[in-house]
Order: C-alpha cells, then sequence, then structure tokens
C-alpha cells in the first residue's frame, strides 16, 4: 500500500519553517536565513510492515513550506486547501496570540474545519528551555491543541512531531 499526504508549514517570518523541514528531511542545519519566496517543496517516506502484503506500506508525505508574507496570501490559501495536516511554527522566544490565532483562522479558513493541525514552538534551544514544559501546557489548554516543544538547531522533537503526524495520517 502506497499513501501520499501533504502537510503545509505555517507561521511568521523567521520563526524556523525552513529550518524544520531541512532538519527533517536533511539532517542539517544552517544560522544563516534563508527566505522562501512562494513555496519550497521537500518529501518523506515512512515505511512499516504491511499486514497484508510481504512489502513494506509507504506513506510519502509532500512537506510544503510555505512563505508567510502578505503578497503570496493567494499562493498560500491554495496550497492550504490541498492539504491533509498543518504545521504552525511559532518562536518559543516570542509567544504572542498575534503569531498564533491568525494562523488558525487562516487554516479555518482555506483548509477547511476537518483538517487537523498543531503547534511547533521552535527555538526551544534558546532561552529557558527548563519552562517549556509548562508553556506547552499553557497553550495546549488555552488554543485546544497539541504543541510539540522542537529545536531545528539541536533536532530535539523534529523526528518525533512528524512521527506523530505521520502516525495520524496512515
Ligand atoms: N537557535 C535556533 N535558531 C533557529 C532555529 N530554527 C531556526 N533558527 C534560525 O532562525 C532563522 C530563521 O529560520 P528560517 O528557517 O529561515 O525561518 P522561516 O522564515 O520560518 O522559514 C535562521 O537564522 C535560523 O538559523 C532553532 O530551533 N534554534
Ligand atoms: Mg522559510
Amino acid at each position: 500500500m502506497r499513501i501520499q499526504k501533504k502537510i503545509c508549514l505555517v507561521g511568521n517570518d523567521g520563526v524556523g519553517k525552513t529550518s524544520i523541514v531541512v532538519r527533517f528531511t536533511k539532517g542539517t542545519f544552517s544560522n544563516s536565513y534563508l527566505v522562501t519566496l512562494g513555496v519550497d517543496f521537500y518529501e518523506h517516506t515512512f515505511s512499516k510492515p504491511s499486514a497484508k502484503s510481504e512489502k513494506d506500506d509507504q506513506l510519502i508525505i509532500q512537506i510544503w513550506d510555505l512563505a508567510s508574507q502578505i503578497s503570496f496570501a493567494t499562493m498560500r490559501s491554495q496550497y492550504l486547501s490541498f492539504s491533509n495536516f498543518v504545521i504552525i511554527v511559532v518562536d518559543y522566544n516570542r509567544i504572542t496570540n498575534e503569531f498564533i490565532q491568525p494562523w488558525i483562522d487562516d487554516i479555518r479558513k482555506h483548509a477547511g474545519e476537518d483538517v487537523p493541525f498543531l503547534i511547533a514552538l521552535n527555538k526551544t534551544d534558546i532561552l529557558e528551555p527548563e519552562n517549556a514544559e509548562k508553556i506547552v501546557k499553557e497553550l495546549e489548554a488555552r488554543y485546544n491543541m497539541k504543541v510539540f516543544p522542537t529545536s531545528a538547531k539541536t533536532g530535539d522533537n523534529i523526528r518525533e512531531m512528524f512521527a506523530y503526524i505521520a502516525n495520524s495520517l496512515w
């Protein structure tokens, strides 16, 4: 069995969307800032033993890294409308509602009411990582959604987050 699913990453400029996907698909990290124009595509394949055949089942996820600029709003809304899961990336060092709620509204409007999403609370390696657990719990309660504290720099929790998403998409 081969299934293909699409995942979109959204979030304000500079929160680490590109870094998260590059860490996950290539295993690398760069301190330099690479501006995403429009959309970048990445792919990753998950495999697990099949119940019915000798061949492993495969889940191919296409990851769309969407630019946050207003000028790409139309393009973003089209990609969102085709997505099966959305990751909202938020910078752990500057958490405010305006970095979260507009993205939830955008997803609801363009991806539809049923498309699942979660928050990647990224850059936990910078300030007070020891408080992350408490902040994650607060955000989960406030927005009623799953929150993964991540670091694209150290790689912390990146694989776990994509594995969680893959599990929900099989
Ligand atoms: N310390 C730290 N820096 C990060 C992390 N993720 C991204 N960055 C840096 O933040 C900046 C913006 O990252 P980028 O992936 O281009 O953000 P995007 O605009 O959301 O795609 C770059 O300088 C990255 O090196 C992280 O987890 N920890
Ligand atoms: Mg980017």
